[in-house]
């Protein structure tokens, strides 16, 4: 039996003929007399000219669940020994202190040195490939100095946390927008609007995820006429508590549990989540006015189009504390996660999912789920979030 053949086949094994010369040409002249190499701008897909990104638009077979063909797996391999050797030439030394990446420019970065000062560093593509991944601000790098002078980003480090979301422009692949949080707040707001444990359910998970601890902050309390004891939004949030989950109540207006969030934070790099309009901006400038009107000045002209940099940035905010945001930042979410990952999240669960007959049991649509049953009798009310979240992946 002859296998089907891709009619696409020809033309296929055509581009990846041109490309492999490319490729070629490309390891054959020396490095300083290559064209200047255009910045990278990972927004804006006509920018993504680099070899592998030509080979990853190609038709093959990997797109059709099959694997990539033998002789695109060679020149990809060639091609990344090529960027590794690129990285590893030069007269360059590396420096001892690894540095912070403050935020992210064309082809460059700001990062803060050991002494708290902060320098701009040249973002090499090849590190990119070679590491795997993209930086990402609050990534720790080492940086080795040129034969120039110049400084350049030479090592990426490992990652303690990070918040990620899918490629705009490549949905399987992950884009880390930022990395190393020591902490995330979710603020979400009583009566307007109103608590939604949904929303806060679907970041603890996210932020779980990425490995980020995380705190609930509860904004305008001020708005709560009637006893706090009584308030069926404040006795929403008893189920977080009993997880563990530290849970602030505050208000923006008039100050109130503003100093004690400080001092949670402080010491720390931490970002603010939340839906829109429970007050993220206005609670950050309760903690500190400067830091506020610096995040809101580029905020403005990011709505206006007039953006700069296409990354979040650190802010540094009084007692130490440095907080990374950008509209983008908090657009954060969930991707790829198969049902068991997800489960694992609500670790409510564990408790009673011995009992469900299978021990690959999704609690969904399995018989004699143990989960499913406990839900339904009341006693675990994160449940529908977890089917709604696991509906929105499609699960
Ligand atoms: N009553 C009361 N209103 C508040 C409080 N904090 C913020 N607000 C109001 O809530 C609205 C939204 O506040 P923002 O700080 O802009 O909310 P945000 O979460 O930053 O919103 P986005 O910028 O859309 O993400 C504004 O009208 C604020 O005046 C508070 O503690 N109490
Ligand atoms: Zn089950």
């Amino acid at each position: 039996m002859s296998p089907v053949r891709d009619p696409q086949d020809r033309s296929v094994r055509r581009q990846q003929r041109d490309l492999a010369v490319a490729a070629r040409e490309k390891a054959a002249t020396p490095p300083q007399a290559r064209p200047p190499e255009a910045d990278p701008t990972p927004e804006d897909p006509a920018a993504r000219t680099s070899l592998e990104e030509e080979f990853e638009r190609l038709p093959t077979r990997e797109r059709h669940g099959g694997r990539r063909s033998e002789q695109v797996q060679r020149q990809l391999g060639r091609l990344r020994v090529d960027e590794r050797r690129e990285l590893a030439q030069g007269d360059s030394a590396l420096l001892a202190d690894p540095a912070t990446v403050i935020v992210l420019t064309r082809g460059q970065c700001e990062v803060e040195l050991g002494d708290g000062s902060t320098v701009i560093a040249h973002l090499p593509k090849a590190l990119a490939l070679a590491q795997q991944t993209e930086v990402a601000v609050g990534d720790r790098v080492l940086l080795e100095r040129r034969a120039a002078g110049a400084l350049a980003v030479a090592r990426l480090l490992p990652r303690s946390s990070r918040l990620s979301r899918p490629d705009p422009f490549y949905l399987h692949r992950e884009r880390v927008i930022a990395a190393n949080l020591d902490l995330a707040m979710v603020v979400t707001s009583v009566r307007k609007p109103l608590l939604s444990t949904g929303l806060l359910d679907r970041f603890l998970v996210a932020l779980a995820h990425g490995g980020v601890p995380a705190e609930i902050v509860v904004n305008k309390v001020d708005l709560i006429d009637g006893s706090r004891d009584q308030d069926p939004e404040l006795a929403s949030l008893e189920q977080y508590r009993a997880l563990g989950v530290p849970v602030h109540l505050v208000s923006a207006s008039t100050g109130e549990g503003i100093e004690s969030l400080r001092e949670s934070l402080a010491g720390k790099l931490a970002v603010f989540v939340g839906h829109s309009g429970v007050g993220k901006s206005s609670v950050l400038n309760a903690l500190d006015p400067e830091a506020a009107a610096a995040v809101g000045a580029v905020s403005e002209s990011w709505q206006k189009g007039r953006h700069t940099t296409t990354s979040a940035r650190i802010y540094k905010v009084a007692r130490g504390i440095r907080i990374i945001d950008t509209p983008g930042i908090r657009e954060f979410g969930l991707w790829k996660m198969s049902p068991r990952e997800l489960a694992a999240y609500f670790e409510e669960f564990d408790a009673v999912a011995g009992g469900c007959r299978f021990t690959d049991c999704t609690h969904t649509h399995e018989p004699h789920c143990a989960v499913s049953a406990a839900a339904a009798r009341g006693e675990l009310p994160r449940y529908a979030t977890y089917l709604r979240i696991l509906e929105s992946l499609g699960g």
